[in-house]
């Protein structure tokens, strides 16, 4: 198994969640993620919940030093990339993973992303179907997924099979190097940061994907998706 190198005292990933007002799931989330993998950190990088996620983790952390909560509320610019980006900047080891908090993801793929990342520099989890969503959701995501198919291959840049997707993994030194050189071009109020690292990540990169047909119905709060979004990820596009 991947998540081994622990027993020397080494912590080998980071996997970083960003939340916006998870209370109701991130104390579940947290725990399956330290069970499955004693040699990761987590990040929580919050966005000024006002749910009492922070205090949630803010405990946890005190107890649990893989836990480290990223209090991201008297920033500047709030945003899920923006977040993303400040958790990647303090992440330890030489791999990370990056999931949604909601348990939408599944926690039984992030070891396929970690494993993937021994001959590839990015790793996405692409979802083979989403059931349940609104038919605005589907068309939407549909629009913006083509859209964005098309800029890339009109780029000549390689595209995959969920340009969208939120779970994903990234070689550290790579994620870094791709953050530190473009930061000002990231659309950090944006919502799809992989759209940004491929928009971004140099030529020669190696990319591979890992599929899931699990992607679970939100359980607990609600989806913070906004039309505005829409707008951003245009941004991430066409800037
Ligand atoms: N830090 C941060 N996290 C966010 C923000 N918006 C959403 N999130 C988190 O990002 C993840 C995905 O958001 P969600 O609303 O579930 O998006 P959906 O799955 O596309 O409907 C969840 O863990 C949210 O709590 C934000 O502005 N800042
Ligand atoms: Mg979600």
């Amino acid at each position: 198994m991947y998540d081994m190198q622990h027993k020397k005292g080494h912590y080998s990933s980071t996997i970083i969640l960003p939340t916006l007002n998870e209370a109701g799931n991130i104390k579940h989330i947290i725990s399956e993620l330290l069970e499955r993998f004693p040699g990761s950190y987590v990040i929580v990088a919050d966005d000024g919940s006002v749910d009492g996620t922070g205090k949630i983790v803010g405990k946890i952390s005190k107890t649990e030093k893989r836990v480290i909560f990223l209090d991201r509320k008297d920033e500047r610019e709030h945003g899920l990339t923006a977040s993303v980006i400040d958790a990647v900047l303090i992440a330890k080891g030489d791999k990370i993973v990056v999931m949604d908090a909601d348990l939408q993801h599944p926690v039984s793929k992030v070891n396929d992303l970690f494993s993937g990342l021994e001959d590839s520099d990015i790793v996405i989890g692409v979802r083979r179907s989403v059931k349940n969503w609104s038919f605005g959701r589907m068309v939407i995501s549909r629009c913006m997924e083509s859209a964005a198919r098309c800029y890339f291959r009109i780029r000549g840049r390689r595209t995959c099979g969920d340009m969208m997707s939120g779970f994903f993994a990234v070689r550290s030194g790579v994620f870094k190097m791709i953050v530190l050189e473009n930061r000002e071009k990231f659309v950090g109020r944006g919502y799809k940061i992989l759209l940004d690292i491929l928009r971004l990540s140099p030529s020669g990169i190696k990319i591979s994907e890992v599929r899931y047909s699990a992607f679970h119905m939100r359980k607990r709060g609600r989806s913070k998706l906004g039309f505005r979004h829409v707008i951003y990820t245009l941004a991430s596009l066409f800037s």
